[in-house]
């Protein structure tokens, strides 16, 4: 585990010389002290991320060569899979298992954006046609400059390669602030993209707190692109920050993630779905699909099978085998977590199953997966994101109505729809108001494919062509008098 922060290239001690402790979730036990940097050593990254872009050659070399480099990391994460998981396990409290594929995932990450550094070379002049012949015209991708990551605690390592990734491959620089509850595996990239002879202050990665290390990234006037994951508050600051000197920002913020299961879906099929909707990761997932609408025909079956099979999940220690449930990440997140059950409770919901701390526990911030029903539209528990294993159950009428409760909320990352009927599954999909709808399913998310949401739960699309996007400008280059077009 690594005590220093990643700056230039170099292992440095934080200028305050502050740490802050890491806490295992399962055990409550302190693993380690992680560097707390603050704004000088913000500074200090940022400083040798613009030098690293103005005057290294990082952002001058082709695609192909950078995407060598992003192969050697993912070679390098390959290479820690089994070390990083149970890193990952310790610090979130994830079961291996998952830790296992996400560490695989973030690998996979970096393979797919060394593909689209490779395909950037051939890709990056785009002849324009011209209504006048006299000027020939070409639209040129460069590299947006230094961007800033913050990201949260809930996939650490996946959300690192999110940014990371296409942001390397696109030629950008780059300063990472993970979050102070997991910052083991960041720090470890660190390590890994040294090893892999990525050039000095192109990656700089700096632990700390929100407001002492996250703040002064989203501020400084270095930076030239703040890609942020978390909360809407936090986000809202971030695009404040961003505002002031008019820095590019994409943000992936929260969700109420609706699942309609229409009366002609299968049954068994449906529960599974919705379990791994909002259990996978403790439901600590931006698009964990919270909000279970269901058909009124199929309702009542619908709920005895989610109960019976909700109380049979194994809650435990994340590296146990066999753990399908492992502890929420923090204290604080138990307590919100617990906070908005009993208000729910207080607003009127009735708790199906679960709805209090895990019993059989000494040490850890377990909490039983949970089903709310009876629960009011206009209460927190149907409305406000609980980021943790709680699921709201509540029947429909007819297509219409589907459609209008799942779009009834201030936020649209994600939905699922369930039928047997595709030509239904096609329509609602259609007119749900979200960035990512799944059909028959929920929550499988490819590198390929567009991440990102509607409404309040963000700003622009990671993953994809379209996550490359985020980390390039594009600038029109014309000529006058031109015998031939480019
Ligand atoms: O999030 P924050 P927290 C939601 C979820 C959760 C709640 C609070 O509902 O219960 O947010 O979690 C950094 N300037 N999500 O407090 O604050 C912080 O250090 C700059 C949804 O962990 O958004 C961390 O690195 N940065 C979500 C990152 O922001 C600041 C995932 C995220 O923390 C900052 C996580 C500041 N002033 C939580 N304050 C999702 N969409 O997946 C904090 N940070």
């Amino acid at each position: 585990m690594r005590s220093e922060l990643y700056i230039d290239g170099k292992w440095v001690e934080p200028k305050k010389g502050g740490t802050f402790p890491v806490i295992n979730p399962a055990t409550e036990e302190v693993v380690h002290h992680a560097p707390s940097g603050t704004a000088e050593d913000v500074d200090a990254a940022v400083e040798a991320a613009r030098r690293a872009f103005d005057e290294g050659p990082w952002p001058r070399l082709s695609g192909a060569e950078r995407a060598r480099y992003l192969r050697a990391i993912a070679a390098g994460i390959r290479a820690r899979q089994g070390e990083l998981a149970r890193l990952e396990v310790i610090d979130n409290g994830k079961p291996l298992p998952e830790a296992e594929w996400d560490i695989a995932d973030a690998a996979g990450c970096f393979e797919f954006y060394a593909g689209l550094a490779d395909e950037l070379d051939a890709k990056r002049e785009e002849a324009i046609a011209l209504g006048d012949a006299r000027f020939s015209s070409k639209a040129v991708k460069e590299p947006l400059g230094v961007a800033g990551a913050i990201i949260p605690w809930n996939y650490p390592l996946l959300m690192a390669a999110w940014k990371v990734a296409p942001a390397l491959a696109a030629g950008c620089t780059v300063v990472l602030k993970p979050s102070e509850l997991t910052p083991l595996t960041a720090l470890e990239l660190g390590a890994i993209a040294d090893e892999a002879g990525l050039p000095e202050g192109v990656l700089n990665i700096v632990t700390g707190f929100g407001p002492d290390a996250g703040q002064p990234l989203a501020d400084h006037p270095g930076v030239d692109k703040l890609a942020f994951t978390g909360s809407v508050p936090t986000g809202s600051r971030i695009m404040a920050a961003a505002a002031r000197d008019i820095k590019k920002v994409s943000l992936e913020l929260g969700g109420k993630s609706p699942f309609l299961v229409f009366g002609d879906s299968d049954l068994e099929q449906a529960v599974e779905w919705i379990m791994f909707g909002i259990f996978w990761n403790q439901g600590q997932v931006c698009s964990a699909t919270s909000r279970v609408l269901v058909q009124d025909g199929l309702y009542d079956r619908l709920l005895d099978r989610l109960v019976a099979e909700t109380q049979r999940i194994k809650i435990g220690n994340g590296l146990e085998e066999g753990t399908l449930l492992g502890p929420l990440v923090s204290k604080g997140q138990l307590e919100k977590v617990l906070a908005a059950i009993d208000k729910a409770r207080a607003d009127g919901a009735v708790v199906a199953t679960g709805g209090t701390r895990a019993s059989g526990f000494n040490t850890g911030y377990f909490v039983e997966p949970t089903v709310l029903v009876d629960v009011p539209l206009a209460s927190d528990a149907w409305r406000e994101e609980i980021f943790g294993p709680v699921v709201c159950v509540r029947p429909f009428a007819d297509e219409a109505e589907a459609v209008r409760l799942a779009n009834d909320s201030r936020y649209g990352l994600a939905a699922a729809v369930m039928s047997e009927d595709l030509n239904r599954a096609e329509r609602v999909a259609a007119a749900l108001r979200a960035g990512i709808v799944w059909i028959n399913c929920s929550q499988p998310t490819f590198t390929e494919a567009p991440w990102g949401g509607y409404k309040q739960s963000g700003i622009g699309r990671e993953l994809g062509r379209w996550g490359l996007e985020n980390y390039l400008e594009t600038k029109q280059i014309t000529r006058f008098a031109a015998d031939e077009p480019w």
